[in-house]
């Protein structure tokens, strides 16, 4: 833990590591929330420890997952109106900062919902992917706009975010078809849409989102479906304007395989030929996977979706061609700067 930064900083990253709080705009609410608690239970006794900690929190909250840019496009904007010259001054700033984000970021959804659900006609079905909440929104304004829709909801392995979609699209009362990852090109006969959100929008109008976004939109092309993507503003990342790439989150490779499942592999009981010095033989709950087996597990949780696989990137902003987005990034953020937490 880093000093002086507050208990409940340190619970909203582990949160976000562990996944109890996930997608981007949950993640960048999330983290604009931690700030907000650190400036207001932050004990700093002068208005160089008061920014020296909201900083270390930032970082703290930086470094729990990668690839969705809403995170530190997050802290950017709380930080940059930290203001004043007492603790109090900082404290109140910052405070009224990260609630002014939050009600903007709901705002935003809300607008990219209305402009969104303009692309849907009554009767359509949209074919899902993952759990993203810009993607809800459009079918949520387009259910209140009286149209009716299916959806088609892929699984998403291997943590099947694709249930938490159906629960949210089941609560409007709209009919989902559940379906394994493996089975989306044959069901994109059904499907008038592919819909899905993004963690990041590079400047080149490639969308990166969860793996086997970019296979779906593949696919979708090949059988004349448009691929829409809803994603807010804070999708879009600045530093790919200076061909910054956006790193590609890699999880563990429990996700995909248990111990059990790893020694039925490459045979002996499950970790146990990898114990080290271990003589007592009972290490079935060992937590390091074996590294001289000759199976490697790899978990890649996104992928970049080429521009040209993408009809439109709905935003609050209106929806825009793929490539006309670095257009508005050039509007919206100007030229990159250095991160405050990084010096
Ligand atoms: C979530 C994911 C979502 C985007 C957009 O991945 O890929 O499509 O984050 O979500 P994970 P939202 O489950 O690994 O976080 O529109 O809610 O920001």
């Amino acid at each position: 833990a880093e000093p002086g930064v507050v208990p409940a900083v340190e619970s909203t990253a582990d949160d976000i590591t562990e996944m109890r709080i996930r997608g981007a705009a949950a993640i960048a609410d999330a983290a604009a929330g931690a700030l907000e608690t650190q400036a207001e239970r932050s004990t700093a006794d002068s208005p160089a420890a008061f920014e020296r900690e909201i900083h270390a929190a930032a970082e703290t909250l930086y470094e729990t997952r990668p690839t969705a840019v809403s995170l530190p496009n997050a802290l950017r904007y709380v930080l940059r109106g930290m203001d004043g010259d007492t603790v109090a001054d900082l404290r109140s700033s910052t405070i009224a900062r990260a609630q002014r984000f939050q009600r903007d970021l709901d705002q935003a959804q809300d607008r990219l919902g209305e402009i969104g659900a303009n692309r849907l006609r009554d009767g359509d079905t949209v074919m899902t992917h993952c759990h993203s909440t810009d993607a809800l929104a459009c079918v949520e304004a387009a259910l209140e706009a009286g149209k009716e829709l299916a959806a088609i909801v892929k699984e998403t392995r291997p943590r099947k975010q694709g249930h938490i979609t159906a629960r949210q699209l089941r609560e409007w009362d709209v009919p989902v078809t559940l379906i394994a990852d493996n089975a989306a090109r044959r069901y994109l006969d059904r499907a008038d849409h592919v819909l899905v959100g993004a963690d990041s929008i590079a400047a080149d109008g490639s969308v990166i989102n969860k793996i086997g976004t970019s296979g779906l939109a593949v696919n979708a092309r090949e059988r004349g479906v448009p691929v829409m993507v809803a994603a807010q503003t804070i999708k879009l990342h600045p530093d790919t304007m200076t061909g910054h790439t956006v790193e590609i989150e890699m999880r563990s490779e429990r996700e995909l395989l248990a111990d059990e499942e790893r020694a039925a592999i490459v045979g002996g009981e499950a970790t146990d030929g990898d114990a080290k010095g271990d003589a007592t033989g009972s290490d079935a709950d060992d937590p390091a996977p074996a590294t001289d087996s000759g199976l490697t597990v790899e978990n890649p949780a996104f992928d970049v979706t080429p521009p040209r696989y993408v009809d439109a990137i709905v935003t609050e902003r209106g929806q825009f061609p793929p490539e006309s987005i670095v257009t508005l990034m050039r509007e919206l953020f100007g030229e990159p700067t250095d991160d405050p937490w990084e010096d």
